[in-house]
Order: structure tokens, then sequence, then C-alpha cells
């Protein structure tokens, strides 16, 4: 054998040894059933208790997780924040030197982009959500715009990159988790990206970024960069797996798609009565219900919700609440309901001011991104 042929063997077995480890996204096929690995993605990655949109926080433990690899360990005494790259003076930071700036609080409902993903026909293989990847917290922490003025931003510099502790192998390719913003979007006075310490007052959770992570209020998920360790200025775009490859708008493998930004509207309900264990159809009794949930949309604010108990044959507008939460947090809304014998099919939708409604039938792209088609609920009043 050849050197030639050697190496042809060595990469073969390469690729082979490679191929069950990481394979390339796909779409399942026609009837396909969920498999045992989107299983255990889900089992991982839980969404929101629907019953826990009663709360304007969502409560420590109930706000959906999303971690692509593993949670890193963390060593909190050793760790730093480094900003470098096109800035004048590179930066490292310590926790206590983050926390000895003036902290600030912004309230923000974040949604995985995937969210809604296991409705789809055909299905993405993925994280399979139903509509549950959201919640809402109050972030603490430095506005990012404070700490790339300390810096000092080369006028240059075109984006601001973002890595994560974490690290893993996705569809082939090895990887620290990493997204960019363009330097606008990294030093907007609105929305306020922050470098937050802070969930709900208490130090981060593990599973939500501990100890630092990167908020972009109205920004779907992956934007919101967990274990933040580096932030590099750079002068030409991002080109990483997350940016370039994932949450892309896709209609086919070869399509470059445009990228996935911020949350398109969508409401969910309360489902009301009580549950059957196993297919989570709801019982309610005759007469008077009370339906209520929230709505948001990271484009532009809430302007209508509406329930239809008909599967969304009629409509009626529900009562929106004031924005009590700041502009990048959802909405409570309530609508009264009175229920009849039968079985229904409940669902509501939201609005926005860009005038933009929740669809009733699916916006299907290859990786199941930003599809906010409306939440349906089979009702049995008895
Ligand atoms: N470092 C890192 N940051 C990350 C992720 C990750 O896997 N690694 N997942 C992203 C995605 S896809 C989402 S939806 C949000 C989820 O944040 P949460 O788990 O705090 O709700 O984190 C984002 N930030
Ligand atoms: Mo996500």
């Amino acid at each position: 054998m050849d050197v030639t042929d050697a190496t042809a063997v060595t990469a073969a077995a390469a690729d082979t040894a490679a191929a069950p480890v990481s394979a390339p996204g796909r779409v399942a096929d026609p009837d396909e059933g969920i498999s045992h690995e989107e299983l255990a993605l889900a089992a991982r990655n839980h969404g929101l208790p629907l019953e826990a949109l009663r709360y304007d926080v969502t409560p420590p433990g109930l706000h959906y997780i999303l971690v692509h690899y593993d949670i890193p360990a963390v060593d909190a005494d050793t760790w730093t924040l480094r900003i470098h790259g096109r800035v004048r003076t590179p930066l490292t930071l310590d926790l206590a030197a983050l926390r000895a700036l003036p902290p600030v609080t912004h309230r923000v409902t974040m949604e995985c982009a995937g969210n809604g993903r296991a409705r789809l026909d055909p299905r993405p293989v993925s994280q399979p959500w139903l509509v549950e990847a959201v919640g809402t917290a109050d972030w603490t922490g430095v506005p990012l715009r404070t700490l790339l003025a300390e810096a000092g931003v080369e006028p240059d510099a075109v984006e601001a990159v973002f890595t994560g502790a974490d690290h893993g192998v996705e569809r082939g390719v090895e990887q620290d988790y990493g997204r960019s913003l363009t330097v606008a979007d990294a030093t907007a006075a609105d929305p306020e990206v922050l470098v937050a310490y802070e969930m709900n007052g208490a130090p981060l959770p593990p599973q939500h970024g501990y100890p630092l992570r990167l908020i972009v209020p109205g920004w779907y998920g992956m934007a919101h960069v967990k274990w933040l360790t580096d932030i590099e200025l750079t002068d030409t775009p991002f080109t990483g797996f997350q940016q370039a490859v994932a949450y892309r708008f896709r209609q086919s493998p070869d399509d470059p798609g445009e990228p996935v930004t911020r949350i398109a509207p969508r409401a969910l309900m309360i489902p009301p009565g009580f549950p059957d264990f196993m297919s989570r159809t709801r019982v309610v009794r005759p007469g008077p219900v009370r339906l209520e949930g929230r709505a948001w949309s990271g484009r532009a604010p809430v302007t209508q919700v509406e329930v239809s108990a008909d599967d969304g044959v009629s409509w009626r507008t529900a009562e929106l609440a004031a924005p009590e939460g700041g502009p990048w947090a959802w909405r409570h809304w309530h609508a009264p309901w009175t229920a009849t014998p039968g079985r229904h099919v409940l669902t509501v939708r939201a609005t926005d001011a860009e005038g933009t409604a929740q669809p009733l039938t699916q916006p299907w792209n290859r990786g199941g991104f930003a599809n906010n088609e409306v939440q349906r609920i089979p009702v049995v009043c008895q």
C-alpha cells in the first residue's frame, strides 16, 4: 500500500468513526415517530409547565432550559471575562470587578427559536419543543455598552463575538458555543444588552449560565450566550457554526438562508380545567371559564390578543394588561368563555404593532425556527 492509499484508508476510517457521533441535520421521514435521541434532548431541556404562565416572573426551576452540550464545570473564584480584539484597551474582568459596576435589571421574556418545532410536518429532527420553550426573568448585570465603552471599540470593528465555556460537537463541527451581534446591536441603548450575573435577584443557576451570560432583549434564545468567558471585537462578520450554519431560515440544505433574530409574536393560554394524566386532554365544567395567559413579541409591542373556542373559525378580542414589566416582557391577557357540554378546541393569537398576527398554519423551515403557529387546546366539557 502506498502513502496515498494509507491516507485514504485513514480518512475513510475517520469518517466511519465520526459519522455516528455527529450526523448532519435532517428532517424526519413521513410518519417517523419521536426517537430516543429526541426524547433524551427533551428530558434534558425542559419547557415551562403551561400553568406557570400565571406568574409575571417565572419562578426558579420553571423557566425553560436549552443547553446544546453539557453544563460546564465552573470555578467562580477564577472566572474572568476577556474583552479583546478591535478595542483600544483589552480588559480582563473578574466577577468582583463586574459586580462593582452600577447594576441594571431588565425583565425579559426569552423563547427558544425552535419552539413549536415538534408540531411541524415534516418534523425537523432536533430538540422537540411543542409550545413551551419560554420564560420570563428579571436579569441583573452590567450593560454591555458600558463595558465596550470602557474597552474603546475601534472604528473598524463590525461585530462582537461572544463565546461560552461549554464545548461540544454538532453536525460534525467541534466548537465552543459562540454567537455574534453587530457593534450597533451590541451597543444600542434600547434594547440594552446585558452581561448578567443574577436571575430573579439570585446568582444565575448553573443551567442558566452561572456565573455570567448575555441577555439580548427581544431576541430568540440562541443570542443569549451562557457561561460567557470571551468577547472579541472583529473587523469581519463571524462565521461560526451557531451563526452561519445553525439558526438560519432555510427551505433546503443548500439554501444560505436568512439569520434568525427577533422573537415573532405569540400568545399562549393556561390550559383551563384539569388534565388527563396521559393525553393531557382538558376537562372543564359547563358554565363560565376564565381563559388567560401571556402574549409577547420581540419585534414590536403586542397590540391585540384574540381567542377562539371553535378552532379559529370565530374570534373574540381578549383584555390585554398594561405592559407593567417593561417593553421586553410578556403581557397578561384574559377573556371570559361560557363552556357548553361537548368537545371544543381553544386557541389564541397575538398581533403586534408591525401588524403581524400569528398564523393558523405552520410557517415551515428546515430548522423549525420561529414557527409561531397558534396553540390548540382540545377541551372536553362535561
Ligand atoms: N453557551 C451557551 N449559551 C447558550 C446555549 C448553549 O447551549 N450554550 N443555548 C442557547 C439557546 S438555543 C437558548 S434557547 C438559550 C436558553 O437559555 P435558558 O436555558 O437560560 O432558558 O440559551 C442560549 N445560550
Ligand atoms: Mo434555543
